[in-house]
């Protein structure tokens, strides 16, 4: 750990001792680096990762990590689970990076939504799984330039929701599309504004994982990336969103709650990431396995508690019209003036 942590901080996430968890030295074919996996619970309740995989070309694909606990004893498959398709697919010819994964109870499968890259720019895709060994691939359903997806585990006034992060000139916010079917998508709404100036997440931030369901709504735990003169720092940072109109937010924090600091998180091929794209609940449902990206390089495992993260978030955040530095133009009136998810 650097030496220059203050330590004052009230500590959310711990990272696990065996930390990084995995790196391209375990994986059974030649890969470059292996960092920003989709997790999820199996039924068996062992954790599967998704792990983005790059090769030497720079290109990226999906390998299944399996391990009972979560934590060692890793299963990694010993070919790619889910490789580009450009001849099928045009828009993953450049790789597939950043998968998260939903599981779906109503259609009783997993969908892995992740940035397709291509030629038009990373663009968001989908691919319904009910065991990650075969796919079924949707294509782009949010044209470039957007990433940073995940699709919400149930119908919201009776359409499916997918939270995404499109960027334009004037900056990369959060977004939420409903949809029929998972092909149509519509009712765009701006659900979260990047801040500005010397914020820690100005101009740029995204969902990291999907939300995490508690009673008091959707907790999302979003990055942040602060631009510096010798590059970008990738923080994380907590809001809460209304159940039943979760395009409504109820509250944001002011500050990140988890940062790089340990030496594999501050230099790797990208340093100063940290970068979670999916995490697990322990048997007591409170326990959050967080799995995260470490400077674009290896995966490390850091652990939480929802209420405890919710609790902080009460004392420590605030409603986002609150907050007068951000938006002053007022961008957004899906900020202040919430409206009702369409009807089905
Ligand atoms: C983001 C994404 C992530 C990556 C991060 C840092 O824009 O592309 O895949 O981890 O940059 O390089």
């Amino acid at each position: 750990m650097t030496p220059y942590v203050n330590g004052m901080h009230e500590i959310l996430f711990h990272r696990h001792r065996r930390n990084p968890l995995l790196t391209a030295a375990d994986w059974p074919y030649a890969v470059n680096s292996v960092f920003n996996a989709g997790a999820t619970q199996l039924p068996d309740g062992s954790t599967l990762l998704l792990c983005r995989v790059e090769d030497r070309r720079g290109h990226s694909h999906f390998c299944a990590a399996r391990s009972k606990n979560g934590i060692d004893g890793w299963e990694i498959d010993r070919a790619p689970t889910l490789y580009p398709d450009p001849k099928n697919h045009p828009e993953e010819i450049w790789g597939i990076e950043d998968p998260r994964i939903t599981f779906i109870p109503e259609l009783g499968c997993y969908v892995v939504a992740y940035t397709s890259y291509s030629r038009g720019g990373p663009g968001v895709s989908l691919a319904l799984t009910r065991d990650f060994h075969t796919f079924e691939r949707l294509g782009v359903v949010m044209p470039p330039d957007d990433k940073d997806a995940a699709l919400l585990p149930r119908r919201i006034g009776g359409h499916w929701a997918l939270i995404h992060r499109p960027t334009t000139a004037l900056g990369a916010h959060i977004w939420i599309s409903y949809s029929p079917d998972l092909r149509h998508w519509g009712s765009h709404k701006l659900i979260l504004e990047a801040r500005r100036g010397a914020w820690w997440d100005a101009n740029k931030i995204g969902l990291s994982p999907p939300p995490i369901e508690i009673p008091e709504g959707w907790l999302m735990i979003y990055h942040g990336v602060r631009q510096t003169a010798s590059g970008c720092i990738y923080r994380l940072g907590l809001a809460l969103f209304d159940l039943h109109t979760p395009e409504r937010c109820l509250r944001r924090s002011d500050t990140w709650i988890f940062g790089p600091e340990a030496p594999y998180e501050r230099e790797g091929d990208v340093n100063n990431v940290v970068f979670p794209c999916g995490y697990t609940l322990g048997p007591d449902g409170e326990t959050v396995f967080l799995y995260y990206g470490c400077a674009d390089t290896c995966i490390g495992l850091a652990t939480g508690n929802v209420r405890k993260l919710s609790e902080w978030l009460e004392r420590n955040g605030r409603p986002p019209e609150a907050d007068s530095t951000a938006a002053p133009e007022s961008t957004s009136h899906a900020l202040s003036e919430p409206q009702a998810a369409p009807e089905s």
